[in-house]
């Protein structure tokens, strides 16, 4: 980090003063500097910038300009769009290392998981290059002779994107690159805790659609916390709003556009948990669990937060987790000999004691004791000890969501028992199986096995591939994102039947005559 200049890391991304103008909506117009948004690193407590909120009239110009652009953009060949697409996954390789730097600083991840993540958006623009010339739809035999029916896909309209501060540029592409070569718009707003990196990204797809000849409305960005969510989930106008972040916020959205009968995609909290069997690889449940535990200092919604191990290895495996705590490295997430960064903010640290108090209330009992680290290096105070605690799996901490590196380990007698546990929590996002026997591994992925949208073998809870349907049931939302069909929430399906013959034969054999 020490080397890593991050003004110089800015100015290659195009962050100047004048660009911060996006961020308030406005597209090539001027922010309202009255209510500006600082964003602080949770690395070194440094400001790094500050953008402007978007006001209520910045924010109708804006979806204006995206309706507008959206006049152009449906009609435009999706392969063209694609094309788009493909060039603006180009750029991010360009920019994969400075990027992946903003994004380790602004958020606090490590390094190598910012530049994993900006991986994630040229994956994307790859996949939905592809997709642009695959958006298929079915052929139907027609129960009517000289008949033809079949169906088309076409886009919704302006897609509004809301994003959380855990990851701040992938989900966005992940919802905006699929939206685009399906022909919708989209209206980004960001977390208010990682406003410059989408600042970084709104840059990059700007200059994109200006070598394009295509409008800057085709992707906007708006700046702002809560109420612009509200004003946002609440627009008609925005026929699709795609929200990641607490199951709080998504109820909140979920109703508002529910009740103008508008579509939403939600992915919301997780509350995930390894199984690990007595047939388990040892050492591959060793590296998934630690990872998926303290990777992004336990802040992705699939993070691992609960263990549920068999009684006859129970022991041995916490010996052999808690050995694995004690070479942790915390502290800068630039610097990479360190494994786990800071938290986000001052209240994610409060929230992070907060469970740790409510465990040990409801009689939990940490094995790796948390605390929050002082001392040289440490200076924003963001900087946590991950820590484990033996619990009883019906204690409430257990069954909620804490977004930090909180590991809770319990013990299974059968796996009838761990699978009921595991899916007894709110939340259905991520689980894992780690066994070698395939009785096990294929009961837990049957319907009588895990709940959760997503269910690996021998692999950790967190890292999903993008070319895989991503999201969870339960208060985890049941949107799906990226890969797979998920295509289809992003567009209207419109069947056509087409008479071709010289009657008009009606459907279920009605027979109708003047
Ligand atoms: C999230 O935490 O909201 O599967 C997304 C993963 C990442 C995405 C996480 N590919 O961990």
């Amino acid at each position: 980090m020490n080397d890593i200049n991050i003004a110089a890391v800015l100015k290659r991304l195009s962050i100047k003063p004048k660009n911060l103008a996006w961020s308030t909506g406005i597209i090539n117009g001027v922010s309202n500097e009255e209510e500006g948004i600082d964003s602080i690193s949770p690395v070194d407590g440094k400001l790094i910038a500050a953008v402007g909120q978007v006001s209520p009239e910045d924010y109708a110009n804006v979806v204006a300009q995206a309706t507008k652009a959206f006049m152009q953009w449906r009609d435009t060949p999706s392969p063209q769009r694609g094309e788009i697409v493909r060039q603006f996954g180009e750029e991010l390789r360009k920019h994969k290392q400075d990027l992946g730097t903003l994004v380790s600083y602004e958020m606090g991840k490590s390094l190598q998981e910012g530049l994993g993540e900006v991986q994630e958006m040229i994956d994307i623009c790859d996949f939905a290059t592809g997709l642009s010339r695959q958006l298929y739809g079915l052929t139907m035999q027609s129960e009517r002779q000289g008949h033809r029916m079949y169906e088309q896909w076409h886009p919704l309209g302006v897609v509004g994107i809301i994003s959380a501060f855990n990851f701040p540029v992938a989900v966005w592409s992940w919802n905006a690159a699929i939206a685009w070569v399906c022909g919708n718009v989209c209206v980004w707003k960001p977390s208010e805790k990682t406003p410059i990196t989408a600042v970084a990204c709104q840059a990059i797809i700007v200059g994109v659609l200006a070598k394009n000849g295509m409008p800057e409305g085709i992707s906007c960005l708006v700046q702002g916390g809560r109420s612009l969510g509200e004003r946002l989930a609440g627009d008609h106008q925005v026929a699709l709003i795609s929200a990641t972040g607490s199951t709080r916020m998504g109820k909140s959205v979920a109703v508002a556009v529910a009740s103008r009968l508008g579509k939403s995609i939600l992915e919301l909290g997780g509350n995930n948990a390894i199984i690990i069997t007595q047939h388990a690889d040892l050492d591959v449940a060793l590296l998934a669990a630690v990872f998926g535990a303290v990777g992004t200092a336990g802040q992705r919604c699939t993070s691992t937060r609960r263990l549920i191990v068999h009684e006859a290895i129970y022991e041995r495996f916490k010996e052999q987790l808690v050995n694995a705590y004690s070479q942790l490295r915390i502290g800068n997430p630039l610097d990479e000999n360190n494994h786990v960064g800071p938290l986000i903010d001052h209240d994610a640290v409060a929230n992070y004691m907060e469970a740790i108090a409510r465990c040990k209330s409801e009689g939990g009992h940490f094995i790796v004791e948390g605390e929050v680290l002082g001392g040289e290096g440490y200076d924003s105070g963001c900087y946590v000890q991950p820590c484990i605690a033996e619990v009883m799996p019906e204690f409430q901490v257990v069954k909620t969501e804490t977004f930090a590196p909180i590991l809770y380990i319990m013990k299974y007698e059968t796996l009838d028992k761990a699978i009921r546990i595991q899916n007894n929590v709110p939340q259905g996002l991520s689980s894992a199986i780690m066994t070698l026997n395939i009785r096990e591994a294929e009961h837990f992925l049957s319907a009588s096995g895990s709940d959760c949208g997503i269910a690996n073998v021998n692999i950790g809870t967190s890292g999903a591939e993008i070319g895989g349907a991503f999201g969870g049931e339960k208060e985890t939302g049941g949107g799906r994102e990226s890969g797979s069909d998920a295509w289809k929430a992003y567009m209207r399906r419109q069947t056509n039947t087409i008479n071709y013959s010289d009657k008009l034969p009606l459907a279920q054999g009605i027979t109708f005559g003047l």
